[in-house]
């Protein structure tokens, strides 16, 4: 298999990135995308509901997005129209920090929607609740994060100013859409172990709402590219030491399945009102 071209260090990861929104434009026939989504654990209904998707492609057939020497599944882009003809390029293909490639890997699927010509950026997640009135199955919007990872998608003297970094703008027009929407400061830790109890108090003592494993770290990357950011996460699960239960992958699956159509139709009808 031909090496991944974000592994050379002497490699330009936006150049590469220009490749990658090349092969998009080639592979979907459609130049230019609007907005870019994607989707995390819970959310992956919504595409159908977002208009029609007139391409799927492999991501695996896109620069970048090839994975060498590992087995694992590096899931499809598809290209959708709304009803107002509004092109979104929905990402299927996420990769975590925790895979151990490299933040150049995790952000550039987000690089990739930039170079397509999106100027928005809708990142979802599952995720885990620190506070107490949340419920599994709920979605909450994003209002800001910490970065506990000691990672970070820039490279060099990058100073990348992240002061309305989850767009209030955005946020605006999802409350609009559903004003019951509740918001939180989410924690990006590296994963993939959940966090401890002790860890979760930790985060909720440094201003934590939400614990996960993604969207920090790709929200930097879309902010560099001058994409306005939207994020969401479904609470599926209490965090460690919230609930008076272990952390059960069932029940996070289970309380995913059971939101996804709910909080599917709510994000194609906030991106069909941007
Ligand atoms: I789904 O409780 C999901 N993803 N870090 N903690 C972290 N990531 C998560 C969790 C959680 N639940």
């Amino acid at each position: 298999m031909t090496p991944n071209p974000l592994d050379d260090p002497a490699a330009d990861p936006f150049e590469i990135a220009r490749l990658a929104a090349d092969d998009v434009a080639r592979l979907t026939g459609v130049e230019h995308h609007d907005i870019a989504l994607t989707l995390g654990s819970g959310w992956g209904k919504a595409a159908e509901l977002l208009g029609e998707t007139t391409a799927t492609i492999p991501a695996a057939e896109v620069t970048g997005f090839s994975a060498p020497a590992l087995a694992g599944h590096p899931g499809t882009l598809r290209s959708v129209v709304t009803a107002t003809g509004v092109r979104v390029l929905v990402i299927g293909a996420r990769t975590h920090l925790y895979e151990g490639h490299g933040v150049r890997r995790v952000v550039h699927s987000v690089r990739t929607a930039a170079a397509t010509g999106a100027r928005i950026m809708v990142l979802t997640n599952g995720a885990g609740g620190i506070r107490e009135s949340w419920r599994p199955g709920q979605p909450v919007l994003i209002s800001d994060h910490l970065n506990l990872t000691a990672a970070s998608p820039l490279e060099g003297a990058s100073f990348v100013d992240l002061t309305d970094l989850y767009s209030s703008r955005l946020r605006e027009a999802a409350r609009r859409v559903d004003p019951t929407l509740d918001e939180g400061v989410y924690c990006q830790f590296r994963g993939p172990q959940y966090e401890t109890p002790a860890e979760v108090r930790m985060a909720r003592t440094l201003g934590g709402h939400i614990v996960g494993m993604s969207t920090a770290l790709e929200a930097i990357a879309a902010r560099q590219s001058g994409m306005e950011v939207l994020g969401f996460s479904l609470i599926t699960n209490l965090a460690a030491g919230i609930s008076p239960t272990a952390l059960s992958h069932e029940e996070v699956l289970e309380a995913g399945r059971t939101a996804e159509p709910v909080i599917s139709a709510l994000l194609a009808r906030v991106i069909g009102s941007l």
